[in-house]
């Protein structure tokens, strides 16, 4: 192996010629700049530099095995240099600073007792990047909240006087066992809250014994999820699909080769929404050289960012295409109509989700628990609700809510950033923690219902009048922020 200066690595730092440096290789990516989903512009703040602590939390570490031939790299940095640069790191923003002053104050796990603890603890220990990228949602996130304000208009009608000693909230998902109706949903970029990624959650959902959706997008490869899962584990695989078939196939194939079960392709995000806080977020950061117009309108936050390979022209026809590439079971996530549920079935999808991508996509869309009870009667009628498995995601936060989701038809929820928040504020047991809190409230529900198994949980439990009918105007904190109001003048006679 060839040992190359820091000083000969910064020489090539220009559109013409551009070297980086990623875990102590340097690599030539000049070729490589116009392919880059992420835009040129991020790997040319870095050209000349090491870039591992830029492209750590975005890229699985094979990526460059897979996307840039064998002669793009071109020998090891000079451990020598590399001391240098690491120094000149450790400088500590005033931002960083107080953050690790949070980080040494923040409360003993046994503290946190519910979902919201993790996310109050998560908003002060977060890096700002993640806690933008995390928390962000559409526009005027009014979806976002609406996902859990939902919940609160279904009401019990709980049964008593039923022998409740012994509850079994285990159940099957697309035929694997689950020991509650919860999986972990697709979220990108692990690595923004914890070093290690999406693994930690491999490991929390393996000792719950619960299923985990890979992303396309995690930070984590397949090969390193794949790599820490229990025996038996079962994986799910969640499915950005690429403008590029070739590489859609591909992805698809490595995960099903890895041993994912099933194939949940995402529906709901053929553009990403605009999500100011994630937007924000780079333009605080960006330098000052590129904070003109042109430049930030490819800058618009992490997700953006690496959004630019999915295909906007998927539709119902391509359902054919996926049938042909996997004998994985096929669900498609982000189903927001009766209308469109019915296509699912005619198209022969294995399962639906019911949700709206956290509130990240189209503000003022629904929640997936309001248009549950309309997809279960609609499919009812038609006889297709035995074809379908239904699960909703978004809003998640207490057992009540996944109870009156089963309530509701069902099978299982999905659940993304409270667990992110877990793991970005205590790691791989605070993750295990907010399983066992949902799972503790999840039995307590059961007792307090009269159900002992999941099946007996019915829809006469719930009272949903309420439901769909939307009250209170939700309250937009832009608009309410900027407005101003009219303030009579008063006359000085
Ligand atoms: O919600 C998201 O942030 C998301 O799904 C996504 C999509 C593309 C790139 C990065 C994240």
């Amino acid at each position: 192996m060839t040992f190359i200066s820091g000083e000969e690595v910064a020489k090539h730092n220009t559109r013409q010629d551009c070297w980086v440096i990623i875990h102590g290789k340097v690599y030539d990516v000049t070729n490589f700049l116009p392919e880059h989903p992420g835009g040129v512009k991020v790997i040319l703040d870095q050209a000349g530099k090491d870039a591992t602590a830029v492209f750590d939390p975005i890229h699985p570490r094979d990526i460059i095995e897979t996307h840039l031939p064998p002669e793009a790299c071109l020998g090891e940095v000079d451990p020598a240099t590399l001391i240098q640069t690491a120094k000149v790191k450790t400088v500590e923003t005033e931002e960083e600073k107080r953050r690790h002053e949070l980080i040494k104050k923040k409360p003993a796990l046994n503290e946190m007792l519910n979902l919201f603890d993790f996310e109050a603890v998560a908003s002060q220990v977060s890096t700002a990047e993640a806690w933008a990228y995390y928390n962000s949602a559409a526009d005027d996130e009014i979806t976002h909240r609406e996902n859990h304000n939902a919940f609160h208009r279904i009401w019990f009608r709980p049964r008593v006087m039923r022998d409740v000693t012994h509850v079994d909230m285990s159940t099957k998902i697309l035929g694997h066992y689950s020991s509650f109706p919860l999986y972990i949903t697709a979220t990108a970029l692990g690595k923004l809250g914890h070093p290690e990624g999406e693994v930690v959650l491999t490991r929390a959902a393996y000792s719950h014994k619960i299923i985990q959706m890979v992303p396309t997008l995690a930070s984590c490869s397949m090969d390193e999820i794949a790599n820490v899962c229990g025996k038996g584990q079962v994986l799910f695989f969640q499915l950005y699909a690429n403008q590029n078939k070739d590489i859609t196939r591909r992805v698809i194939q490595t995960a099903e080769a890895k041993g994912c079960k099933a194939l949940f392709i995402t529906v709901d995000a053929p553009q990403l929404g605009r999500r100011e806080k994630d937007m924000r977020m780079k333009y605080v950061n960006a330098p000052p050289d590129i904070q003109d117009e042109k430049e930030l309108n490819r800058n618009q936050g992490a997700a953006r960012a690496i959004s630019s390979f999915i295909d906007s022209g998927l539709n119902w026809n391509d359902l054919e295409w996926f049938r042909s590439v996997t004998s994985m079971p096929i669900v498609l996530k982000g189903i927001q109509t009766l209308e469109d549920a019915v296509l699912a079935v005619k198209y022969g999808c294995d399962g639906i989700v019911l949700s709206n991508h956290g509130g990240r996509q189209l503000d003022f869309a629904r929640s997936g628990i309001e248009i549950l009870p309309e997809v279960v009667e609609g499919l009812k009628k038609k006889g297709l609700l035995n074809k379908v498995e239904i699960y909703v995601d978004g809003g998640i936060r207490r057992g009540t809510d996944i109870i009156k989701a089963i309530a509701l038809g069902a099978k299982a929820v999905g659940i993304g950033r409270p667990l992110l928040y877990a793991m970005s504020s205590y790691g791989q047991a605070g993750v295990e923690r907010a399983l066992q809190l949902l799972k503790d409230e999840v039995a307590i529900c059961m007792r307090l219902l009269g159900a002992n198994t999941l099946a007996d949980i019915s829809p006469d439990m719930v009272d949903i009048k309420n439901l769909a009918t939307h009250v209170y105007t939700p309250k937009d904190y832009l608009y309410s922020g900027a407005y101003e109001r009219l303030v009579p003048r008063r006359s000085k006679l």
